[in-house]
């Protein structure tokens, strides 16, 4: 039996990132169905395992703990896991990233699909995409990260910022080939990281079962034909 459930949709959307923080941790988890979220989402509060709106939703059996919101869990993860830099500016500048990746995915989506993807939206939105690479690569650089070699914040192990990271870049690039183009020309040192981070192989191996759909839903499919027409 798991020591953590995770409730999130099945796809590799929001709660990838922290499906891979457990599996770059070697840890197991149980996922409940689809089904049975939804069932919880619109049940009593009272019947959460935490008051919560959207999932992901993480419980840590052993610790009786549970909670929503993907930076939260995050960070949690990363204190119990050891996956934070050490010192608070450090562990700061990680909480920063997580939610600068949670935002990038509100953008890729219009915000949860409010509206779709035209290739006006798409064309606009392409400074912003850049700027977003633009901010990581700039992190990356003023703690000494190389095409080869160095973590996001520094230090000699990987932590949450680079397991966002790297999930954030390859699951869009892998299924995205224009997006790949756009990370690998604006951010070369990201893309590198995040290439080697997912390279470790329990991430590689989650990557392998993902499927191929992304977030999902109207959005996706309007993404993805304003990409193919471009
Ligand atoms: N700020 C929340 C956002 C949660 C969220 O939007 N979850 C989406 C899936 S990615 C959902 O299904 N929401 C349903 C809802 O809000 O009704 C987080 O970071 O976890």
């Amino acid at each position: 039996m798991s020591d953590y459930v995770l409730l999130y949709w099945s796809v590799p959307f929001r709660g990838q990132f922290i499906r891979a923080i457990l599996a770059f941790a070697d840890k197991d988890w149980d996922e409940p169905d689809d089904s049975e979220i939804a069932e919880l989402m619109e049940g009593p509060v009272g019947r959460m395992p935490v008051p919560f709106m959207g999932p992901p939703v993480l419980v840590d059996k052993g610790a009786d703990v549970a909670i929503s919101q993907m930076p939260a869990i995050a960070l949690y993860l990363g204190e119990v896991l050891d996956l934070l830099p050490h010192s608070p500016a450090g562990r700061a500048l990680a909480a920063k990233v997580v939610n600068d990746a949670n935002d990038v995915l509100d953008e890729m989506t219009l915000d949860g699909g409010r509206q779709m993807w035209t290739p006006e939206r798409w064309t606009d939105f392409q400074p912003r995409l850049r700027k977003w690479l633009s901010l990581w690569e700039e992190t990356g650089r003023r703690h000494g990260l190389t095409e080869t070699s160095g973590h996001l914040l520094g230090g000699d192990a990987p932590t949450v910022a680079d397991i966002v990271t790297a999930t954030l870049w390859t699951t869009m690039a892998d299924r995205f080939p224009a997006i790949d183009a756009i990370i690998t020309d604006e951010a070369p040192l990201t893309a590198a990281l995040s290439r080697r981070i997912a390279a470790n192989p329990r991430l590689a191996a989650l990557a392998a079962r993902s499927g191929d759909a992304w977030s999902g839903g109207q959005i996706e499919e309007s993404l993805r034909k304003v990409l193919d027409a471009s």
